[in-house]
């Protein structure tokens, strides 16, 4: 049940009898990524002036020298996770292994593993273009009381116990989930307070956009070349519109909010996907399907894979359910597995 105005402090509170494990450890979890969320926020706000003043060897407010925003990001997600002490493991796009965290020698006792892509999309900071951060939290599989392994990093999504990204767009917005569906936080950038804006978010069944960079055409399987023709015919409810922003999580909150469906499929420069599963498709799939959405590969349900890498890729294709069991159709006529 929500409230207008709640918080999203108010909401993890009144909500947290429908997560089914202990809601206090939950709610820790949640806060630091909302803090670490607003620290970036800033950072992401100020970049372009910064990228003036950053040739000077200026340093930032904080006094540290000025780093690659997603660098900084990285290094403030896990920071805020790290002071929290609920966390035993990280994984993050930027770090080549997971990171076993035992904040204050708490002899391993942290029960949740988060893995993030600290700020994806971060290449359109330069352009002005609006970016996110991903995370997925998941449970320890190995016994509490022992440092962290790959496999409690290697689980499928359907064990994800929570999933959600941060937008910095013309608002910036915490958009969650815990397995009672979507919900979406405005940050109040002048009191530095998330509200709830977007309650129980939901695809539509059905949209009229597609996201796809149709520039790598010509490396798509057919059937994926098949169904982006089909978006563009003359017939019934086509031809679809083209929107592509270049950042996942901008495309994937626009879709969702009117209808519509992402797909980075296989090419020649990416023959497994460009999209990493454990941090980017994982997380979003948990999303898109608690918002009666679906997530897939182009023919397996995204949460089902079993993830054998940290950094493992997959193609990728997520949005209005119809949508997606389109993209399916097209794919099982033309690749038999
Ligand atoms: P391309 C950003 O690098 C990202 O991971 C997603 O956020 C985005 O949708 C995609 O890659 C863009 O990739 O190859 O179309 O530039």
């Amino acid at each position: 049940m929500s409230q207008k105005n709640q918080t999203l402090g108010e909401f993890i509170i009144e909500n947290q009898a429908s997560f089914k494990y202990s809601s206090g450890e939950l709610s820790r979890l949640i806060n630091s990524i909302r803090l670490a969320a607003k620290v970036v926020n800033h950072a992401v706000n100020k970049a372009g002036l910064v990228d003036i003043l950053g040739h000077s060897g200026d340093t930032n407010t904080q006094g540290e020298n000025q780093q690659k925003l997603d660098v900084y990001a990285n290094e403030k997600f896990i920071q805020m996770l790290t002071n929290r002490n609920i966390v035993c493991g990280i994984a993050s796009e930027e770090e080549q292994d997971f990171m076993a965290i035992n904040s204050y020698d708490n002899n391993h006792q942290n029960k949740y593993v988060v893995l993030i892509d600290p700020l994806d999309g971060s290449s359109n900071i330069d352009v002005n273009v609006s970016v996110g951060t991903i995370f997925s939290i998941y449970r320890r599989v190995t016994p509490v009381g022992s440092a962290v392994t790959i496999e409690d990093f290697l689980q499928k999504g359907t064990e994800q116990v929570a999933a959600g990204y941060i937008i910095y767009g013309t608002s910036t917005m915490l958009v969650y989930t815990t397995g009672d569906g979507v919900n979406g936080f405005t940050l109040n950038p002048a009191i530095g307070t998330f509200y709830l804006s977007h309650p129980n978010m939901r695809f539509p069944t059905h949209g009229s956009i597609y996201s796809v960079n149709e520039g790598n055409y010509i490396h798509f399987p057919q059937g994926i070349k098949n169904y982006i023709k089909y978006c563009q015919m003359e017939e019934e409810d086509r031809p679809y519109t083209s929107r592509y922003i270049g950042s996942l999580v901008s495309d994937f909150h626009r879709n969702m909010i009117k209808g519509g469906i992402y797909l980075y499929p296989q090419s020649s420069t990416y023959p497994e996907g460009k999209l990493r599963l454990l941090y980017e498709c994982n997380p979003m799939a948990f999303l898109a399907e608690q918002a009666h959405g679906k997530a897939s590969d182009g023919y397996r349900r995204i949460l089902d894979i079993q993830p054998e890498a940290l950094h493992q890729r997959v193609p990728f294709v997520c949005g209005s359910a119809a949508m997606v069991e389109d993209v399916k159709r097209f794919m099982s006529k033309e690749h038999k597995l």
